[in-house]
């Protein structure tokens, strides 16, 4: 007060004006300004914040449909990718294998289908050990223990097949039967861990591995253990005594679920895509056989010939025996397109898949045949001639070996293939048997009791040799 008191007049009436009437107009303006400043900031945040908001629930959405996308892909087939499982697969390379590998100055043997080779010279224990496995289990076993069972093959497929739509999601699921008896466990492994890698696995409902009494160690509670930690549903089943493959294979479907078996031998490897030009036959005609196409792998270094694969089909001679024959001669005037589906003569039970029932309907396997051979020729003449159809799929290629000594083992008092391919001239081929028999010769006729089978070819009134020649491999009549 005393301050304002002493404040000279000119200087209040300077002060006056803003203070009573401007102060409080500017300050008005002020606070206005201020207001419409802070309203405007506070719109433009709002404003910005809804836009972001609004991006922000876009690209949830965005990402909500990429994951569902993603979640459908994955259930659907791409859960194959090599990368991901090779995290679940190890390589089985024991250490045993990891030190002759180093020892040998390996660099990933059979990687890519590259040959197994070693570099010279081959230090002497190496040589014995290779010729003793060679000779236990007819094919280089060695090399095969020292290769991943997760080496790749390449992709070797025709963009024709790459790019053909496979309709598998109108199929359930496929049961794989791998019948074996004392192999080495690499090479059915790599074909177990093959199929893994190589197969959409939403379509395997199981992986049966049917052992016909085998008695080497590693295939007991090693094998069951084993195949519990891989990321399919594989059953071991055990034959309580020597079956034969022929009656093995019928164990094998007996214990199946799934509405197309395929069985693999258990020597193969998958390429990619093997599986859904297979399937995809299946969703018009369940009661069919498909064969894919077979190369063959070296039993000697493990590459694949994958070369001579296109342009043939499977037939054979009079004397029963498997012939790749040129797809121009089995299809005469009437040539299908070289990679579809086509009609075949025969099959091979390398690979081979067909319909659960219908293999029932048709009576399985004649479980009188010996040990081993010819149960696939007889199979693809039931169905041919027992009203379903033999397929093979050129799309589909699988590596199979042959082994030295094939699933060994002969049981007493049968003749082994002979007796096999006796019963199939006996049951299926009608009048032309003479002309089989005139080509094989046997010293003696035996293929023991037929009356059960050809009770059952009556029973599913199926049609003669000669519709099989007309209808199916009219190239036959002409060969020698
Ligand atoms: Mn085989």
């Amino acid at each position: 007060m005393k301050s304002l008191n002493k404040i000279p007049m000119k200087l209040l009436n300077i002060i006056q004006p803003y203070t009573t009437r401007s102060i409080l107009k500017y300050s008005a303006i002020i606070v206005i300004t201020w207001i419409v400043v802070f309203a405007c900031f506070l719109t433009s945040t709002t404003l910005n914040n809804q836009q972001k908001l609004n991006q922000n629930l876009k690209t949830i959405n965005n990402l909500e449909s990429k994951m569902s996308n993603i979640q459908k892909i994955t259930a659907n087939s791409k859960i194959t990718s090599q990368l991901n499982l090779d995290f679940i697969l190890p390589d089985g390379l024991t250490d045993e294998a990891k030190t002759y590998i180093k020892e040998l100055n390996l660099t990933s043997p059979g990687e890519n289908n590259q040959p197994f080779h070693f570099h010279k010279p081959i230090p002497a224990h190496i040589v014995n050990k290779t010729e003793e496995m060679y000779n236990k289990y007819g094919f280089n076993a060695f090399a095969s223990s020292l290769v991943s069972l997760n080496r790749n093959l390449p992709d070797v497929r025709n963009d024709v097949c790459k790019n053909r739509k496979y309709r598998n999601e109108q199929f359930s699921k496929v049961s794989i039967i791998i019948p074996f008896y004392n192999d080495e466990w690499s090479l059915l492994m790599r074909t177990v861990h093959s199929i893994i890698r190589k197969s959409p696995l939403h379509l395997i409902e199981e992986i049966i591995l049917v052992d016909d009494y085998s008695t080497y160690e590693h295939l007991q509670e090693n094998l069951k253990n084993y195949t519990k930690s891989l990321p399919v549903t594989v059953k071991v089943i055990r034959t309580h005594k020597r079956l034969g493959i022929v009656a093995n294979r019928v164990f094998g479907a007996r214990n199946a679920v799934a509405p197309v078996l395929i069985y693999v031998d258990s020597h193969i490897e998958c390429f990619d895509g093997w599986l859904e030009p297979i399937l995809d036959r299946f969703v018009d005609n369940m009661e069919l056989v498909v064969s894919p196409n077979i190369s063959d792998t070296n039993r000697f270094n493990l590459a694949v010939n994958f070369n001579k694969t296109a342009g043939r089909t499977m037939g054979m001679n009079w004397r029963l025996e498997f012939k790749w024959i040129p797809n121009e001669v089995i299809e005469g005037n009437k040539s299908v397109p070289i990679y579809d589906p086509k009609p075949t003569p025969i099959v091979i039970f390398a690979v081979l898949a067909i319909g659960r029932k219908f293999f029932e309907k048709i009576g399985y396997l004649d479980i009188d045949f010996d040990i081993w051979g010819g149960e696939d020729f007889e199979l693809a003449l039931r169905a041919w001639m027992c009203g379903g159809r033999v397929e093979l799929v050129p799309c589909s290629l699988v590596a199979h070996m042959f082994r030295e000594h094939k699933y060994k083992h002969r049981s007493k008092g049968k003749g082994g293939y002979r007796w096999n391919m006796n019963r199939i001239a006996e049951i299926w081929l009608g009048k032309y048997k003479r002309r089989y028999y005139k080509y094989v010769k046997p010293r003696r006729r035996r293929f023991g009791d037929i009356q059960e089978r050809l009770k059952l070819k009556k029973e599913l009134n199926c049609k003669n040799f000669q519709w099989y020649l007309d209808n199916v491999f009219p190239a036959l009549k002409e060969m020698d």
